[in-house]
């Protein structure tokens, strides 16, 4: 044995967001600093009994300075008393297929290497967070535990030993603990074909059915090689960009439509394929574009929830869904006229879990292009595309037949996101709390000839474990059920980020084919002059409208 005990000390800022700690890849670079949160990480969930027979799953998105973290956490994980890792192939495994082994292997959890749709490189963005054993992210009472140990922390307990071969599969032992490379796509593959009928998506690229995948130099490419071109015989060239690089070659791995502008160009021009999708960083977001229509993310969630019976892992219907509260109100129109319940949770998977793990929900997502079910605890990019070909193999329509159909049954909720990025801190918290001081006082009154029904600063109790979660996004709801919501991103790294939230609900399908920012238009500049965002950032117009 060659452990060893290093002295260090407290770094600041450490308070995992959203979705884990996101920072610089510089600040990640510093002596101590990833050692320091993996430590507090283990310390913050350490059993009584210690983690000896504990299995820790371990990967990335593939993006700079993954490798040289994975085998860092090796040495602590040897050193801290667990039993077993299992790293993915090069350590490169997905989010959801993260989530997939953590559930598979009966492991105690995962440490995921990734910040997602954030860009990489030496310059860029890197992550980390921790999941448990259900394979969904550490809920907040256990983020804040690990906040705590950050703060605190003297030692660091690792081990000198070299580097682990990790292109090679198979086990090697740390220090008595053994290491597992396996095979990052072999595990979600075999759930993907329990929950999909392989052999009618097989006939439906047959049949000459075009896809467009656009795994944006991320995690996904191994996966979508593997599964949409091998499997499922869809011609070579369906997936773009699919080789992880270190830096998404120079590209923000975001499939929204200025980061996946190409794919977008694509499915507007003629001659476009029938379908066309992208995935982020760590392969848990996915983007959906029919030939000539882009479908919104919340629209997206709606019509999966509308249609999953028609895959074989949801023919029995679903049990109830969920959105993040930013998200339209078009999965709960399905969800009343399917008679099942629809719960409203704070922005960040994390808040789904005990929800799915509960048996309440079957289905859930986020209007950031995140939709997923009770197959794995995280959100799943490739499922959703699987989901979507299941469906349009099913009904033998386009995307926009489908969606056409969904707004006259449902009606449509015109929704957009305008994101201003990396605005000044000593702007953005001012606005927001500017605006929070001011919400009561709106109730009842008339903006912008609607009235105010509702304004409040969103707090959530979560109803299996009564967790209150407040201050989660500040929400302005009028009286025709069109909203307003404001919140500041908790996965940005430098600066803050503003998002800004507008919906408006059309019963009548003779207004369904508008503009979505012409048909938002009133509610947009009603938004701005409400939270006074330009005057107060000097920005003139977002960076990314969705
Ligand atoms: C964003 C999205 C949120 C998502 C989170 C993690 O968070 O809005 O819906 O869960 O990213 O997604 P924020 O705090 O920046 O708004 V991922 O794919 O970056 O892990
Ligand atoms: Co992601």
């Amino acid at each position: 044995m060659t452990f060893v005990t290093r002295t260090t000390q407290p770094i600041a800022g450490m308070k995992p967001g959203t979705s884990g700690l996101r920072k610089k890849v510089v600040e990640f670079q510093q002596p101590h600093y990833l050692a320091n949160f993996v430590q507090s990480v283990f310390d913050a969930v350490r059993p009584d009994a210690g983690f000896g027979g504990c299995t820790l799953v371990l990967g990335g998105d593939g993006r700079y300075f993954n490798l040289e973290a994975a085998q860092q956490v090796i040495r602590i994980a040897a050193a801290n008393g667990f039993a077993r890792v299992l790293v993915g192939q090069h350590g490169i495994l997905s989010t959801p297929a993260a989530s997939c082994v953590i559930r598979a292997r009966g492991a105690f959890g995962g440490l995921i290497l990734s910040a997602s749709h954030n860009a990489g490189g030496p310059d860029g963005d890197f992550g980390i967070k921790f999941n448990g054993a259900n394979g969904g992210p550490a809920v907040e009472r256990v983020t804040d535990a690990i906040y705590a140990h950050t703060l605190a922390i003297t030692r660091i307990l690792t081990t000198d030993t070299a580097d682990v071969d990790l292109g090679t599969l198979g086990c090697t032992t740390v220090d008595g603990m053994v290491v597992e490379v396996f095979d990052s796509v072999a595990d979600y593959l075999a759930l993907m074909r329990q929950l999909f009928d392989f052999d009618a998506l097989r006939r439906l690229f047959a049949g000459g059915f075009r896809l467009a995948f656009d795994a944006m130099h991320a995690v996904t490419g191994p996966y979508a090689h593997a599964i949409f071109e091998r499997e499922l015989g869809a011609p070579a060239g369906t997936v773009r960009n699919g080789t992880p690089l270190p830096d998404f070659g120079g590209h923000h791995p975001d499939p929204n439509l200025v980061h996946a502008k190409a794919l977008y160009d694509e499915m507007m021009a003629p001659g476009a394929p029938d379908l066309g999708a992208a995935s982020d960083g760590d392969g848990d977001r996915n983007l959906i574009i029919g030939r000539g229509i882009f479908v919104a993310p919340s629209d997206s969630l709606a019509m999966l929830a509308a249609n999953a019976h028609l895959a074989p892992a949801y023919r029995a219907g679903l049990a109830g869904v969920a959105r993040s509260m930013p998200t339209s109100g078009a999965v709960d129109a399905v969800a009343r006229a399917l008679g099942i319940p629809c719960y409203e949770t704070p922005t960040g998977w994390k808040y789904f879990g005990n929800l799915l793990d509960a048996g309440r929900i079957t289905l859930c997502g986020e209007e950031s292009a995140g939709t997923g079910s009770d197959h794995v605890r995280e959100k799943d990019g490739v499922w959703a595309v699987l989901l979507w070909l299941s469906i349009l193999a099913a009904r033998g329509q386009s995307v926009r037949e489908i969606a056409s159909q969904h707004w006259a049954t449902h009606g449509r909720h015109y929704y957009t996101r305008h994101d201003y990025e990396e605005i000044a801190t000593s702007d953005a918290q001012p606005l927001m709390a500017d605006l929070a001081a001011r919400l009561a006082g709106l109730r009842g009154t008339q903006l912008g000839g609607l009235t105010v029904a509702e304004a409040d600063d969103f707090s959530y109790t979560d109803p299996v474990d009564g967790s209150v979660s407040a201050h989660q996004g500040l929400r302005i709801v009028f009286a025709d059920g069109s909203r307003i919501v404001y919140r500041l991103s908790g996965t940005g790294t430098a600066g803050a980020t503003l998002r800004v939230y507008i919906e408006r609900y059309e019963p009548d399908p003779a207004h369904h084919g508008l503009d979505t920012q012409q048909a938002l238009a009133g509610l947009i500049a009603l938004a701005d002059a409400l939270a006074q965002i330009r005057q107060r950032t000097g920005r003139q117009a977002p960076d990314v409208v969705t």
